[in-house]
């Protein structure tokens, strides 16, 4: 029996030498110390020895526990040690690394303009409305007096979705949109996506508008003149010139085109200005009262008036763009500038 002890501690010290992780140590450790492991079994069968062979042999088996015991505790300090050792290694930083770069990003021209146009208006009272950008005929063309048979609506111009559905071609079908929720007075600024059939090097298929319009009671064109003239002189300069030429548009009527002294020569004529010193800006005009009774306002009762403006036209003559495409193609060179 001292001898199968022996054999069981050599074995055991060896089998506990050579185990290679946590997890194994502790399959080892039932093997031979568990409820039905080895040691426990050599106890068992005591039962069968004379009584004074018994105590020589369990204190034998305690002296072998203690051994293994002792065997386990070591060979798992020093497996927890390698465990630490090894991640230490492999989650190992290399401070003097050169960093990688961050970039911040920067808002987009054409946001840019958008949201200092909606500031100025905002501080006046007007509210910012939006709209779906793939729109009905009524609320792109009928509503604002431009009849099926208007050279407006031509293939030539417009992206055509199916008979009756257009890509819009302005933003005035938002205020339609508002004008058929709300009741006067109302005043609303619309910044939108819109799509026309045109590519060069000033126009693009798809470019960017704000529009705007306010109705009240005893709305005058001097009204207009007012807040457009405040809008324009907050936006490029306090001594800005600005002129009001008559126009037409079939939604507004009468109607006019603004024009700015050149922001490149101030007026004296140059290349931007074509040798005029002015420079169109913005449409609009007293809201026609054809398109109040699309939207069933009383024209009797309320006026006013709407305007309009190509936001990138407006990014172009602020930061002296002189290629509209570039505003399209998403070359961080060009946009890392604003
Ligand atoms: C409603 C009634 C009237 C909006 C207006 C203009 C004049 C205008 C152009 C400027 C350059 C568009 O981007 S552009 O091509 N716009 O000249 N827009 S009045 O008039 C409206 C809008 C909605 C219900």
């Amino acid at each position: 029996m001292k001898d199968q002890l022996l054999d069981l501690e050599n074995d055991a010290l060896a089998v506990i030498a050579g185990a290679e992780s946590m997890i194994a140590l502790q399959d080892i450790r039932i093997r031979y110390l568990g409820k039905k492991g080895a040691v426990t079994d050599v106890m068992k069968g005591m039962r069968e020895l004379d009584p004074e062979e018994r105590p020589v042999l369990g204190a034998l088996v305690n002296r072998l526990k203690e051994t293994l015991e002792e065997a386990f505790g070591e060979r798992s300090k020093l497996l927890r040690q390698t465990e630490v050792a090894n991640r230490l290694a492999s989650e190992k930083i290399d401070v003097t690394l050169p960093g990688r770069q961050s970039f911040s990003g920067s808002k987009h021209p054409v946001t840019l303009v958008t949201e200092e146009i909606v500031d100025i208006f905002s501080s006046l009272g007007f509210c910012v409305e939006e709209g779906p950008e793939i729109e009905q005929d009524f609320y792109n063309f009928e509503a604002l007096n431009i009849p099926k048979d208007h050279p407006a609506r031509d293939m030539q111009d417009t992206f055509y979705v199916s008979d009756d559905v257009v890509l819009r071609t302005h933003t005035s079908p938002v205020q339609v949109r508002t004008m058929l929720k709300q009741k006067p007075p109302v005043r609303v600024i619309a910044p939108g996506t819109v799509y026309r059939r045109d590519s060069d090097i000033t126009h693009s298929p798809m470019f960017h508008q704000i529009e705007g319009f306010l109705v009240d009671e005893h709305v005058t064109f001097g009204d207009l003149k007012g807040i457009l003239t405040h809008f324009l002189t907050s936006y490029f300069g306090k001594d800005l010139g600005v002129r009001f030429r008559p126009s037409f548009f079939p939604f507004t009527e009468p109607s006019a085109e603004v024009d700015i002294a050149c922001v490149m020569c101030g007026g004296k004529g140059c290349r931007v200005c074509k040798g005029t010193g002015w420079l169109e800006i913005l449409g609009c005009g007293m809201i026609d009262p054809e398109v109040f009774k699309s939207v069933h306002y009383d024209a009797e009762k309320v006026s006013g008036f709407a305007f309009g403006m190509g936001l990138e036209r407006i990014a172009m003559l602020k930061y002296g763009v002189s290629d509209l495409r570039l505003f399209f193609e998403n070359d961080l060179r060009f946009l890392r500038q604003f």
